[in-house]
């Protein structure tokens, strides 16, 4: 029988900068009761999923800047889908900025279970782009709006399993994975707003669902867990954002995946026993990993080369 999760990826298209919140949630909350009639235990929406990819602009005014966080989770117009999660008996991991209690902004994400209940926070680790705007280019000034997060990559029991959350750029880093792997992970949910062209390297638009997936499917591979990537998708505010939004089994392939780049429901049903057997196929860490000869990996950032 095994353990069978059915989740559902809720990728969104573009949010107008003037999109009210209560708009959004109303698509999110439309999202949900499509996932709750496809049968959904969990719904996964983006990164950033209830404004516009805000960290595009250079927004000096403290009181504009303000409106694209939340100052708690949930709020007052976030309230409404935790409400429709008790009622809905669907479990949920949204992304969102986070304006922290005690300082700090963060570009975090919840897991939420069926009762409408916070099980999981995350705080995005890799924050991509630069902290001051480079001429000419289209702007990911994710440093200048966020600090660095603080939480590691933990890991929660839930859905019948152990879950871990990453964001966006996090996906491509093999780190992100490994961390979650050792402690167990079997699913991985993660939202993204990814940019479909790169000014500095347009030679590289070709390889863009190409990098988007890779990683997900060899970071599924090699630590033998479930993957959610759920894009925000389409042409937000000039700018273009790849879709691509798939479920990725322990094995590394795709299970399903989205055909459009707007609002759009991926649903699978997932067996979190698949993990275990695909583990005793090759990676049994306990048996095979040699942690004493991977130090490096903790104690360099970035590479340096031997002298000649
Ligand atoms: N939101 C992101 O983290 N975006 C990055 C882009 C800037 C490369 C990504 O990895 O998709």
């Amino acid at each position: 029988m095994g353990r069978l999760v059915t989740v559902s990826a809720a990728q969104l298209g573009p949010i107008g900068r003037e999109e009210k919140r209560a708009a959004v949630v109303r698509r999110l909350l439309h999202l949900m009761e499509g996932a709750k009639a496809a049968g959904a235990d969990l719904v996964v929406y983006p990164e950033l999923a209830l404004t516009s990819f805000f960290p595009r602009w250079v927004i000096d005014d403290p009181a504009e800047r303000a409106r694209f966080y939340e100052t708690a989770m949930p709020g007052p117009e976030t309230q409404p889908l935790f409400d429709a999660a008790r009622r809905l008996g669907i479990g949920f991991f949204l992304g969102y900025a986070e304006k922290a209690e005690e300082g700090g902004w963060y570009n975090s994400s919840v897991l939420v279970d069926k009762t409408g209940t916070i099980i999981g926070k995350y705080r995005k680790v890799h924050l991509p782009g630069t902290s001051d705007p480079v001429p000419g280019a289209v702007q990911q000034l994710e440093r200048r709006y966020f600090d660095p997060g603080n939480l590691g990559f933990p890991v929660f029991r839930a859905f019948d399993g152990i879950v871990g959350m990453c964001l966006c750029n996090d996906r491509r880093w093999p780190e992100t994975y490994r961390v979650m792997a050792l402690q167990g992970v079997e699913l991985v949910l993660l939202g993204y707003n990814t940019p479909a062209h790169l000014a500095s390297m347009p030679q590289h638009d070709r390889f863009r669902m190409f990098h988007n997936h890779l990683p997900m499917q060899a970071g599924a591979y090699q630590n033998t867990t479930f993957v959610v990537g759920v894009a925000k998708a389409g042409l937000e505010e000039g700018e273009d954002l790849i879709g691509g939004t798939c479920i990725i089994a322990p094995t590394g392939e795709i299970v399903a995946e989205a055909k459009t780049l707007g609002d759009e429901l991926v649903t699978a049903t997932i067996d979190l026993d698949e993990v275990r057997d695909c583990r005793a196929v090759n990676f049994d860490f306990a048996l095979y990993r040699r942690p004493d000869q991977y130090r490096l990996i903790t104690e360099r950032a970035g590479a340096v080369p031997p002298t000649d």
